[in-house]
């Protein structure tokens, strides 16, 4: 049975044994909080602490490497100062990949079964807020699902009311006071939106378009956990910039952001 094949069996069961895996592997028998790390903020993790234990991706049962450059396909174990274990998700699978919802939320769940009671989600996206340069983290405060999937299965109805966890909004807040919140949408992509796609989202109350996070919270907060969500803002959605969108401008503006998003991601994991 191939690596994710594997998720062909209960999805649960499969996180049951990839945190079993992590466990093992990593010598760290409970994670309390999971970060899954997405365009530009693959630096932003490393002054959360010390990293005690590095596994390559698709050696962990249902996991595979990643499709996207500026992603790492690595889960880490860290220590913060506060003795806090934090369990970090370099590998990110997205929707588009087409290996199905399940796989896109391996990694929540198998964070969920590693013990972890607070799941960070981060993303690089699309802004259509134009006061937002590129470079900017905006703290999501609630989303809209554009993806016409779900991670869940069956009758299971999950009260998404207060999806995105206010406090640690707040406390995020508390650490820059000038940090802005707003909506995000998950689009499927791996397209990114027409203007006109982008003008529907902004009457439909976004302020941040994306491809991923949306799922995974969902997956997340049905798995009990304590959701918090940062977008990092890598470019102005199309038709709201002048120039036409590149992945190289993405890369550009989560590189330049780094030493700002990487202290604030520390600070609030800090405080949680
Ligand atoms: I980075 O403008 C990044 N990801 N859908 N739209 C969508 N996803 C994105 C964008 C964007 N920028």
């Amino acid at each position: 049975m191939s690596n994710t094949e594997f998720l062909n069996t209960d999805p649960f069961d499969a996180a049951r044994a990839a945190a079993d895996y992590i466990a093992e592997e990593t010598g760290v028998d409970s994670h309390d909080v999971a970060l899954v790390l997405g365009s530009g903020w693959a630096e932003a993790a490393e002054l959360i602490g010390e990293t005690t234990a590095t596994l390559s991706a698709d050696e962990v049962p249902g996991f595979s490497p990643p499709a996207v450059e500026g992603h790492v396909g690595t889960i880490r174990s860290v220590l913060t100062r506060e003795g806090k274990r934090a369990l970090v998700l370099g590998a990110r699978t997205h929707y588009y990949e087409g290996k199905g919802v399940r796989a896109v939320v391996h990694g929540v769940r198998t964070a969920a079964a590693a013990g972890c009671k607070t799941f960070v989600v981060t993303n690089g996206c699309g802004g259509l807020n134009e006061s937002w340069a590129p470079g900017t983290p905006v703290l999501i405060k609630d989303h809209i699902n554009l993806t016409a999937a779900s991670p869940l299965e069956g009758a299971t109805f999950v009260d998404l009311t207060d999806l995105y966890s206010a406090r640690i909004r707040k406390l995020a807040r508390d650490v820059d006071p000038s940090l802005d919140e707003g909506v995000y949408a998950q689009f499927t992509g791996p397209h990114y939106e027409t203007p006109a796609e982008v003008q529907y989202a902004k009457r439909i109350g976004a302020d941040l378009v994306g491809m991923s996070t949306a799922l995974e919270a969902i997956a997340a907060r049905h798995a009990g956990m304590e959701v918090f969500g940062i977008s990092l803002v890598t470019n102005l959605a199309a038709g709201i910039s002048p120039v036409p969108l590149s992945h190289e401008e993405v890369l550009e503006a989560g590189h330049a952001a780094g030493p700002r998003i990487s202290r604030l991601l520390a600070d609030i994991i800090a405080k949680l």
